[in-house]
């Protein structure tokens, strides 16, 4: 129970693959990344995994430099968060790691839930106190463990600051097998850190939260450039939000300037992410810039949420 060591792995940073794959795309917002920027308002359902008002199923995978407690020295919540205490030493610990990966984590299987592809995010806070100056770049990581051998997803959580609280939220998406989480699992690296630091952190409010009602993740044009005479066009869309929202109605409308051309709709869960609308060949669309525009409606056709892309129209090849 206490063997389990973070893989080592060169970890590509969220922020980097999502360019990496706007650019391989070549086109739209990068699907995974994070959405929340612009939909602060949107109201979230909370699950909670763990308030930390008792520690008792959190594990010590260090004994030899890890404390754990429930501490009401931090709290975020209620009246206690979990102290992960450590006193870094670079000569023992595990035999052939002394400059090894303390670390505490909580085996999900054991009572809490397993499935988390319903949620978008996987959210709490923590508070660092160190004997150091300031934490080192990387603090400490956090790793989601999946069945079967050394199969997890690991995300460095390097936003954490000494003596302050940080909100940590990890969209889900980016876990590589939402739906078989089977232990979440907090560790610092000792290289990262000197012989005889010391550094706690207190977490707390661990959470899966989602949107309350259906909203648009992302969306993109399938093609950036198309021809004045294409007689389709196709969006593509990434819903999130309460599953329940399936039932929503996405209506896709094409135009430019201030003009629709076409409109289409479908119901969502029906679409797998791509709706296509055709365009009138007497009313082509103009060279120039153009737009699409995803609506999702619900059944008493109230717009939720709207997004909008723009695309090119160019001359047809005239064949
Ligand atoms: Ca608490
Ligand atoms: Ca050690």
């Amino acid at each position: 129970m206490t063997s389990t060591r973070p893989n080592i792995v060169l970890f590509l940073s969220c922020r980097l693959f999502a360019v990496a794959a706007a650019l391989a795309l070549g086109c739209g917002p990068a699907w995974g990344d994070d959405p929340a920027d612009d939909l602060a308002g949107v109201p979230m359902e909370r699950l909670v995994l763990d308030d930390m008002e008792d520690a008792g199923d959190w594990y010590n995978g260090s004994p030899e430099e890890t404390k754990l407690a429930a501490s009401d020295l931090h709290a975020k919540e209620g009246k206690t968060s979990l102290e992960f205490a450590n006193q870094v030493d670079h000569m023992k610990g595990e035999k052939n790691y002394p400059i090894g990966w303390p670390r505490t984590g909580k085996d999900l299987n054991k009572g809490g839930p397993t499935d988390w592809s319903d949620y978008e995010f996987f959210e709490c806070w923590i508070y660092a106190t160190t004997s150091r100056d300031a934490l080192p770049r990387n603090p400490l990581g956090i790793g989601f463990y999946h069945s079967g051998p050394k199969r997890s997803t690991s995300f460095p959580l390097d936003s954490v600051r000494k003596d302050e609280w940080t909100k940590i939220r990890l969209p889900i998406s980016r876990i590589e097998l939402a739906g078989d989480v089977q232990r979440v699992q907090f560790n610092i690296s000792e290289s990262n850190y000197s012989h005889g630091d010391q550094v706690s952190f207190y977490i707390d409010d661990v959470v899966l939260t989602r949107f309350a009602h259906p909203v648009l993740g992302a969306m993109r044009a399938q093609h950036r450039i198309v021809y004045a005479d294409d007689r389709y066009m196709t969006a593509q869309f990434e819903l999130l939000g309460n599953r329940a929202g399936k039932e929503v109605q996405v209506v896709l409308e094409v135009g430019s300037g201030s003009e629709a051309f076409a409109q289409t709709s479908g119901k969502a869960g029906d679409l797998g992410g791509e709706i296509t609308v055709r365009i009138d060949p007497g009313r082509p669309l103009a060279p120039g810039e153009a737009w699409m525009k995803i609506m999702l409606q619900d059944r008493a056709g109230k717009i939720l949420h709207e997004r909008q892309a723009t695309f090119r129209v160019i001359e047809g090849p005239g064949l």
